[in-house]
């Protein structure tokens, strides 16, 4: 049996074309809050958080994420598929050790090492084609 290594739902990563008109629509429809929102050069991406449940470092969110460029992740996305789901977010207690886990376990992994994530957190991604056509991200969130 393999240890638990996912803690929780981070958040659901979702493709749009305009961040401030879905921001709207999250606002309007569900009453979720903004609880950050960046540019992520590395990533490609402006994106928010908008706060589900929980509180600060255990927290799920909907992220929003529009592109900076067509050749980024989420650019190519929305041009292959259209607005949707883009990726689903989950804690984990040490996201290197999880990488160095999951490689040694055989999952392709598109992220060697930790990157700089929203709120502070390191975060990775899985390939896709390694965890049945879901983009999947690790999360360890910031110290508190
Ligand atoms: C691509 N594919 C996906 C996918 N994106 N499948 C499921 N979900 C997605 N989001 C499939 C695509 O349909 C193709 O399948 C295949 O992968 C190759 O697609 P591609 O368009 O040629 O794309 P690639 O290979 O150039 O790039 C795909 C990967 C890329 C996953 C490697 O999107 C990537 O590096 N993603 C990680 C970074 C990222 O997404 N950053 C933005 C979020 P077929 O047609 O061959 O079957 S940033 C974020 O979440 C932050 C900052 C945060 O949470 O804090
Ligand atoms: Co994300």
């Amino acid at each position: 049996m393999t240890a638990q290594l996912l803690t929780r739902i981070d958040h659901v990563g979702i493709a749009v074309r305009d961040l401030d008109a879905s921001i709207e629509l999250y606002e309007t429809t569900f009453g979720l809050t903004v609880a950050s929102r960046e540019t992520n050069e590395g990533q490609g991406v402006r994106e928010a958080m908008l706060h589900v449940a929980g509180p600060p470092g255990e927290a799920s969110y909907v992220q929003l994420l529009e592109p900076l460029a067509a050749d980024t992740p989420v650019g190519k996305f929305l041009a292959g598929r259209g607005e949707g789901v883009h990726h689903i977010g989950y804690g984990v207690v040490d996201v290197a050790a999880a990488l160095a886990q999951l490689e040694a376990d055989g999952v392709r992994l598109v992220d060697e090492r930790p990157r700089h994530g929203s709120l502070g957190a390191s975060i990775a991604f899985l390939h896709p084609k390694s965890v049945g056509g879901v983009l999947t991200e690790l999360v360890q969130t910031a110290a508190r």
